[in-house]
């Protein structure tokens, strides 16, 4: 049984022999799987998590996803499958993810703000053996969207959690505790033998600039370096309370060094519903939370919501603020010192990989007006020119990067991969760059067709190919806006011949087509015709131009 299972290989555009030997031999990677994380600190006592009232030791998380491997491994599944899993910021998140590691399931976690649109597109490239989901998404409220996609994937099983006491629906699929026999026979499985650490545990998810959403194979190896690296580099240690109120699913919360940091260090990962500032200052006065990661546009409110609260003293505990995933204005990240008392870290990632992080002893000028150095020695980063000419240093250009913890290619996406890579295996971000000459980056703009709501990617292509099924669209093009809490918001540019289309009716189109709702264009402009470049393209450059600069009569 056991070999027939290792046959069983996900595939993935593996990283070539002579990299792979030399990340080995320099100790990045270490052949360990991710599992390893919840004992590595060797503290079963501590505490892992807190989810709302609910506390969980690394004992209980090691404990607790082992019983549901081995339920989910007595219902047929084993390792080589994939699994497709959308669960909001609850503690089941981690516990079910490492279930997964531990089988040797790989999953892809969708955002909990995604659609039918998203997890059938995901469903469709990965041929998933199991659904998790949460009766709280609308989703699965009913039984209707898990009974469509099992029509199309037959061999599907679902779970769907119940809205309020999540892991005693998961004891549902889980042998009891008290039933020392079946605990024993769950502990006998250690099925994360059956996976080699150079192979796929999960994919992670591209915020995507083409018509489908990409899924990123990260395996234990490459994750592992970069979680453990980004713990050291941000000084996790077993006193750290990190608190997590981005999306779980997110690379930033999730690596960076995020949960998965906080447990490779012995910490707690305090769980927030969103980045809402007075539910999480609740729980970061509470809980004595000590880090916190956050998107630009959260920042803003927390510094707004910080000012009303004048003598009340909230963040007291809190010692560093991470701030990535989108422009942050140097103006604001001055703000955050002073203001909330703590220090700024900014990150500048991808989930395709490479990670910079200004470090904790950078001066206040490299924090303030930098986004960080990678993370690893072995990263290597080139600035290029449209041609691939490397520009002089501190020049605007192309990031591409390549190194121990950057995939190598999208999954099952031969002709996007032909696109985002160079011949020597370098992917190009899509972001332009500047680049210090002591290595620090700064992210000046972008080259690619994707839109930065506030940290929620939205690839262009995908909702303008969506709108184009409708019949009243001739063409459209979707470009960004500036916007002052969210950086940027999204404006559908259309061609219609009927005059009394309306921007409400085609949001209500697109909801129907089962797109996330952050996808949704914030406005639309009816235009009699397009700009177009020299070759005959959409001009998105002069569009963006003339929207915010808005020549235009709005409307919506
Ligand atoms: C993070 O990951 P993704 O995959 O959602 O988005 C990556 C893209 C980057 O290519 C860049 O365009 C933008 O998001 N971005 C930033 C930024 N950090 C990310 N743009 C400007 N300044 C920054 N600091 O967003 C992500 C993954 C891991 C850690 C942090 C962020």
């Amino acid at each position: 049984m056991q070999k027939s299972q290792s046959s069983q290989q996900i595939e993935f555009t593996p990283w070539p022999l002579a990299l792979a030997e030399s990340y080995r031999e320099r100790g990045y990677w270490v052949d360990c799987p991710l599992t390893d994380l919840l004992t590595r600190a060797g503290n079963p006592g501590a505490t892992a998590i807190i989810c709302g009232e609910r506390k969980f030791s690394y004992g209980e998380l090691d404990q607790h996803s082992s019983h549901l491997a081995a339920a989910l491994a007595e219902r047929g599944l084993h390792a080589g499958q994939t699994a497709l899993v959308q669960l909001p910021n609850i503690a089941e998140f981690y516990l079910v993810f490492f279930a997964l590691l531990k089988l040797g399931v790989a999953p892809v976690n969708a955002l909990f703000s995604h659609q039918w649109l998203e997890l059938g597109a995901y469903a469709e490239q990965l041929q998933p053996s199991l659904l998790i989901g949460c009766s709280r998404h609308k989703l699965f409220a009913n039984g209707d969207f898990t009974a469509q996609l099992q029509k199309k994937h037959p061999y599907l099983h679902a779970l769907v959690l119940g809205d309020t006491e999540y892991t005693e629906n998961l004891q549902s699929l889980l042998p009891l505790e008290s039933d020392t026999g079946t605990l024993e026979r769950s502990t006998e499985v250690s099925p994360s033998v059956f996976v080699p650490p150079s192979q796929v545990a999960f994919f992670q998810l591209s915020g995507g600039s083409t018509g489908t959403p990409k899924l990123i194979p990260r395996t234990h190896n490459d994750y592992d370096y970069s979680v453990r690296r980004s713990a050291e580099i941000c000084r996790l240690s077993p006193a750290t309370r990190y608190l997590c109120a981005l999306p779980a699913a997110h690379n930033f919360p999730l690596s960076s060094p995020g949960a998965f940091g906080v447990f490779s260090a012995g910490g707690c990962v305090v769980l927030a519903e969103s980045p809402e500032p007075q539910h999480c200052f609740n729980l970061i006065a509470r809980h004595k939370v000590t880090m916190a990661a956050l998107v630009p546009s959260a920042v803003a409110l927390w510094l707004e919501k910080n000012r009303a609260e004048r003598n009340e003293q909230p963040l007291a505990s809190l010692q560093l603020l991470q701030v990535g995933g989108a422009n942050f204005a140097e103006a604001m990240a001055r703000r955050v010192p002073a203001e909330l008392g703590c220090q700024l870290q900014q990150v500048f990632g991808m989930a395709e990989g490479l990670v910079n992080y200004t470090r904790l002893d950078d001066s206040d000028e490299k924090i303030f007006t930098t986004q960080g150095r990678p993370m690893s020695d072995a990263d290597e980063v080139r600035v290029l020119d449209e041609r691939g000419q490397p520009v002089a240093t501190g020049e605007t250009g192309l990031l591409y990067t390549r190194g121990p913890y950057t995939f190598r290619g999208y999954y099952k996406a031969p002709e996007q991969n032909a696109r985002a890579f160079d011949r020597d295996g370098f992917y190009c971000s899509g972001d332009l760059v500047q680049q210090n000459a002591d290595g620090y980056l700064k992210v000046v703009g972008r080259v690619k067709d994707q839109i930065n709501r506030g940290g929620e990617k939205i690839a262009a292509e995908e909702v303008e190919n969506l709108l184009l099924t409708h019949g009243d669209i001739q063409q459209v093009a979707l470009v960004a806006i500036p916007d002052e809490g969210l950086g940027e918001k999204s404006c559908a540019c259309v061609i219609t011949g009927n005059a009394k289309l309306k921007p409400p009716q085609l949001r209500r189109y697109l909801r129907e087509k089962g797109l996330a709702e952050y996808k949704l264009p914030d406005r639309f402009q009816f235009l009699s015709a397009l700009p177009l470049t020299a070759v005959g393209k959409t001009d998105k450059v002069a569009l963006r131009n003339m929207m915010s600069e808005k020549k235009l009569q709005e409307t919506a």
